[in-house]
Order: structure tokens, then C-alpha cells, then sequence
């Protein structure tokens, strides 16, 4: 009889310390899954550098496609497109991604994100470096730092 060993320690042995001397930092990472397929990723992202970085793209083992995301109100619609540019920090500045606005988009979610799961993700800033995340899904949280635009709110226009 053949018996298999797992060590799933192996996994676990990557310090993520090691990527803090790019210059850039993430903070506050979370993940939002409102259905099976797709979910969000929300954070801050801290650039330390004199320079510019630029968050132009992302991946993740728990997704079988990441891109970035903004929501733009149309016409009073929320709309979700895809930015190609990517997400900009300044030099020494910090910028949010929160709910309502610029997020990090999991299409084709391998698995169904429940709270207390932790996802992986791949943060490629370009010539800034790459970044690796644990997020952990929290489906609960209220969209407290996000810079809510009106969400099914119509009282809101009334006074216009
Ligand atoms: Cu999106």
C-alpha cells in the first residue's frame, strides 16, 4: 500500500515582508462576494516611493479572471467598465479602492467566497513592483470608506 504525504505547510513558508521594499504597500485588503461568479476587492494602496506607481493589473488563483474596475453613475445608472489605464497613485500618497467606485473585479470565481475565506491576490504595479495580498472575504462589511455615490436613494435628487 502506497501512502500519500500532503504538506501543505510548503504553501505557508513565502514571507510576504519580503515585498515591502518596493515602495508600495496595501492596507485594509478585503473581499466582497455579492454572487457565486464575480466579487470585489477593496483596499488602500500606500505608494512610499518619490515616484509615481500605477496598479495596472491583478490575479488571483481563487478567480479565473481579474481586471480593474470603477462604477460611474450615467445618467442616475451605476455602471461598471473596465479601466485599461489602470489605477494611479502619487508619489507618497495613498489611494482608495472602495465600494462604489475603483475595485479589483474576480470574474469566474472558482469556488463561492464565504466570510472567514482568505483570497489570495496578485497586485502587478509595473515598474513598481509586484505586491501579494491576503485578503479575507468579508461580505458583511458595510461600505464605510467607500465614496458612496447614490445608491437607490431618491430622496437624494429631490432638491435639485
Ligand atoms: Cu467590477
Amino acid at each position: 500500500m502506497m501512502k500519500r504525504q500532503i504538506f501543505a505547510a510548503v504553501a505557508a513558508m513565502m514571507p510576504l515582508t519580503a515585498f515591502a521594499h518596493d515602495g508600495v504597500s496595501v492596507e485594509n485588503a478585503y473581499v466582497r462576494s455579492s454572487n457565486p461568479k464575480t466579487a470585489g476587492a477593496f483596499m488602500v494602496l500606500d505608494n512610499h516611493r518619490e515616484t509615481a506607481c500605477t496598479l495596472v493589473g491583478a490575479s488571483s488563483d481563487a478567480a479565473k479572471r481579474v481586471e480593474l474596475h470603477t462604477n460611474l453613475e450615467t445618467d442616475g445608472v451605476m455602471k461598471m467598465m473596465k479601466v485599461e489605464e489602470g489605477f494611479p497613485v502619487e508619489a507618497q500618497s495613498t489611494r482608495a479602492l472602495a465600494r462604489g467606485g475603483d475595485h479589483v473585479m474576480m470574474m469566474g470565481v472558482t469556488q463561492p467566497l464565504s466570510d472567514g475565506d482568505v483570497v489570495n491576490l496578485t497586485l502587478d504595479f509595473g515598474d513598481c513592483g509586484t505586491i501579494e495580498v491576503e485578503a479575507p472575504v468579508d461580505n458583511q462589511r458595510s461600505p464605510e470608506e467607500a465614496a458612496m455615490p447614490v445608491e437607490k436613494d431618491d430622496a437624494d435628487h429631490s432638491g435639485h
